[in-house]
């Protein structure tokens, strides 16, 4: 792992909130909470919002990365942890736990956002696997025990999609390392194959012409990323099934369609896998796709975002903010591959 430095420049902020957390994550599980159970779109997939102003469109160029930032919402909502407080994530505040719940891409479900939610309000995730297997000594099955006994911490990390708007999510979960070792990938693996369930029945978004089931990949290193995550939920509440319950990734340097949901088989594989958007045939939704405001997508600039609960664009940060503890990964990577 590359990460001996990131303890040194990990943002104060969220070195606090990922100690505070501890505190937080003993009393879940001492409340037995984690896991316990848990406009017409067409197929244009990961567009701008339906009526929204074109990411290009906006004032990009005078802001500053905090201006425009809303306060924070309603902290009646949530206890664990308080909006507005030490959460903060580089200069951002916490998106409202309705906002993170409530505006969603889950293309199995839905195209549309706000139908995401409702339709898969009563998707049943219990009982549920993740099979872990392919290039590994130690190929095992984790069902939700298996997954309640890592240790949980809270990361508050910034989420930026490929549609140019962004949130801060204060997720609760654990680094994808740990579940790795446990399995002892094999050296000639050298990448990491995720798959989201398929539920014909629960899934009314499976009818949409796309290449199913779900598949995202990251390189072993990214993998091994202490920064990387498998999330088990959000503002001290296990995951609801829109952000992917019961388990998702969290790779926040990466655009947001990486982060894949309700997760039901990792491999450890030899070559780079062929993701869902990238069989999907559009060539717009790389592998790498890692946050850089200076390679535009092919149909809008990611110089800027919208931040969401906010009300203006904020300039995007090199590789999401975090590039001091990632882009050590990429020296040998070329500045068109940032993205595809
Ligand atoms: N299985 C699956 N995972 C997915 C998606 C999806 O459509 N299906 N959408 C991705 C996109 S584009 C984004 S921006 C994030 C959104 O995560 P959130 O709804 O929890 O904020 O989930 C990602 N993971
Ligand atoms: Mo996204």
């Amino acid at each position: 792992m590359k990460t001996t430095r990131s303890s040194e420049i990990t943002p104060e902020s969220a070195y606090l909130s990922r100690r505070r957390f501890m505190t937080g994550a003993a009393k879940l599980l001492a409340g037995g909470a984690l896991l316990s159970a848990c406009g017409t779109a067409t197929p244009a997939p990961l567009d701008e919002e339906p009526g929204d102003p074109s990411p290009t469109s906006g004032p990009d160029a005078a802001l500053s990365p905090t201006e425009g930032v809303e306060p924070s919402a309603n902290s009646e909502e949530m206890t664990v942890p308080t909006a507005g407080q030490e959460t903060d994530e580089l200069g951002n505040s916490l998106t409202s736990f309705e906002a993170v719940t409530g505006y969603n891409n889950y293309y199995e479900f839905s195209l549309r956002k706000e139908e995401v939610a409702p339709l898969a309000k009563d998707w049943v995730t219990t009982p549920w696997t993740v099979r872990v297997g392919g290039l590994v000594n130690d190929a095992r099955t984790f069902d939700l025990d298996d997954l309640r006994a890592f240790e949980v911490e809270e990361r508050v990390y910034r989420m930026r999609c490929v549609e140019a708007w962004s949130m801060v999510i204060p997720w609760l979960g654990f680094p994808l390392w740990r579940l790795l070792e446990v399995v002892e990938p094999m050296s000639k693996a050298k990448y990491v194959r995720f798959e989201t369930a398929l539920d014909e029945k629960a899934m009314p978004g499976l009818g949409q012409p796309f290449p199913w089931p779900y598949v995202e990949g990251l390189r072993l290193d990214e993998a091994m990323h202490d920064l990387t995550i498998l999330s088990t939920g959000l503002y001290g509440k296990d995951l609801e099934p829109q952000n992917g319950a019961p388990i998702r990734l969290v790779v926040p340097w990466k655009y947001g369609f990486k982060s894949l949901k309700s997760i039901v088989k990792i491999d450890l594989v030899e070559e780079m896998p062929t993701t869902f958007w990238a069989g999907s045939g559009r060539g717009e939704y790389g592998f790498w796709a890692n946050v850089n405001p200076e390679v535009p997508h092919p149909r809008w600039s990611q110089a800027s975002e919208r931040i969401i609960g906010g009300s203006r664009r904020v300039p995007t940060l090199f590789l999401n903010g975090y590039a001091e503890e990632v882009a050590g990964m990429y020296d040998n990577l070329d500045a068109r591959d940032w993205y595809f």
